[in-house]
């Protein structure tokens, strides 16, 4: 059975959708961001803070390996996970590739109180750097094969959703 796996932009609900969607089908969730803190024992903003980007992203290539090699999953990827070919290679190999994501001024209204988003941490005016940081990742989250806008849909709108599509690509 292949991993079901969310990707999209950091806001776009990967996690909360990704655990519903879970228990809807009855199988297990991992959340790569939440596995690489268990690893490192070290928080997402604390890998950034101490040991940069680099390392951050070695990581996660490294828990994208590991939850690809398992089967049945649902996997909820972090917000930059498909910005590495490798990876996206990796995931489809044994996946579903499912993208989430909404407006830039939604995905604003989620974040803008979390502290927890290195990337989005920076200087400057966050709506700006998240509509930048959309249109430069616009064609990395195009590798999903069937996408739904959480601003839309409710998660348990887009959990039937998503189950109507997997229904439908099993039957075809
Ligand atoms: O994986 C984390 C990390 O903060 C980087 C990131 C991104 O590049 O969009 C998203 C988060 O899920």
């Amino acid at each position: 059975m292949k991993n079901i796996v969310l990707i999209g932009f950091m806001g776009t609900g990967k996690s909360a959708v990704g655990r519903r969607l879970a228990a809807r089908l009855g199988r297990q969730f991992v959340d790569t961001d939440e596995e690489i803190e268990r690893v490192t024992g070290r928080t997402v903003a604390q890998l950034f803070a101490r040991e940069g980007e680099v390392r951050f992203r070695s990581e996660e290539a490294l828990v994208v390996k590991k939850v690809a090699a398992r089967a049945g999953l649902v996997v909820a990827t972090g917000g930059g996970a498909v910005l590495t070919p490798a990876n996206v290679e990796t995931l489809k190999q044994n996946g579903i590739l499912i993208g989430l994501t909404t407006d830039p001024e939604i995905i604003f209204h989620r974040v803008r109180r979390k502290k927890d988003r290195p990337l989005l941490n920076g200087a400057g005016d966050l709506q700006t750097r998240i509509k930048e940081m959309l249109a430069a990742r616009a064609d990395a989250y195009g590798v999903a094969e069937f996408t739904v806008d959480t601003g839309r849909h409710g998660q348990e709108e887009t959990v039937e959703l998503i189950v109507k599509y997997l229904q439908e690509r099993c039957q075809s």
